[in-house]
């Protein structure tokens, strides 16, 4: 297909992995890795996303998606920028309890990685109790709570609803994109009376907040 751009796209949304490496090649030499993830391989992520929706595209497709997509970040993570120098702070990051989407979330770690944070990167389908340790066990000055799914929202809501009961007080960006910067300035911020949240649109946003946190 035309150009390299418009291939790549193509691919995450045929979940074609045969030759990415070579397409991803050719994209370094015109542009730097994030505009490749942010721009054209996301463009393809929402592409499967609507068609999913629509019912045009069937589970497993969409998982050769999210797998090409991981694969293409891969790749290109070690020709992003690093901050070098000292730890700037610790955040733990986890998709929340019943939630398997973790591709943005994983974003987020490589940026904030990159930027000179330390990132406790615990996975997904995280219960609170398994952030609240790692809160304690690394003494984190920030959490992040990732969930694409609806539901997901209500349990990010519950989740700081916990935190506030067992007085952490450590701040609380959330972010997924089910998840409107409404609902967590209203209901989100209700909820965390012991601690400040705040609402991360992108990975880059996450960065700024987190920036803002460890100031
Ligand atoms: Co799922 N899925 N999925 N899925 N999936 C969605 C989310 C959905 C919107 C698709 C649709 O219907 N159009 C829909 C949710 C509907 C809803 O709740 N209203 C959906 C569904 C229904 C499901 C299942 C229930 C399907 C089923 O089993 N019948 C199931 C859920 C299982 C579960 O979680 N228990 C399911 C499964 C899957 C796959 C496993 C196949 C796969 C995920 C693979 C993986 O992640 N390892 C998958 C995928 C790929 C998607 C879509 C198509 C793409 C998600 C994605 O990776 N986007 C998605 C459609 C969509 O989102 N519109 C969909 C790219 C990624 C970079 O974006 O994660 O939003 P995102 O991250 C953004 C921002 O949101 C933000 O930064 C990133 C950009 O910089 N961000 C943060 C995210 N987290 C952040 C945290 C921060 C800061 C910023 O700080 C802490």
């Amino acid at each position: 297909a035309e150009d390299v751009e418009t291939r790549l796209q193509e691919r995450i949304v045929d979940g074609d992995k045969q030759g990415l490496t070579e397409d991803l090649d050719e994209a370094l030499a015109k542009m730097p890795p994030l505009d490749i993830i942010n721009i054209h391989l996301l463009a393809g992520m929402k592409v499967v996303g609507e068609l999913f929706g629509a019912g045009k595209m069937q589970l497993p497709f969409v998982l050769q998606s999210a797998e090409t997509m991981k694969a293409a970040v891969a790749y290109l993570e070690p020709f992003m920028e690093k901050e070098e120098g000292q730890e700037k702070g610790i955040i733990v990051l986890a998709t929340v309890k019943g939630d398997v989407h973790d591709i943005g979330k994983n974003l987020v770690d490589i940026i904030l990685t990159n930027n000179g944070y330390k990132v406790v990167n615990l996975g997904i389908k995280q219960p609170i109790e398994s952030i609240v340790a790692a809160v304690r066990e690394h003494n984190a000055d920030a959490v992040g709570m990732s969930g694409l799914l609806v539901k997901s929202t209500v349990v990010m809501r519950e989740n700081l609803e916990r935190l506030s009961k067992d007085d952490v007080e450590v701040p609380v960006m959330l972010g997924g994109a089910a998840l409107t910067r409404h609902y967590v300035e209203t209901d989100c911020v209700a909820a965390y009376d012991s601690g400040r949240v705040a609402y991360a649109r992108d990975a880059f946003d996450g960065l700024d907040l987190m920036q803002k946190i460890v100031a």
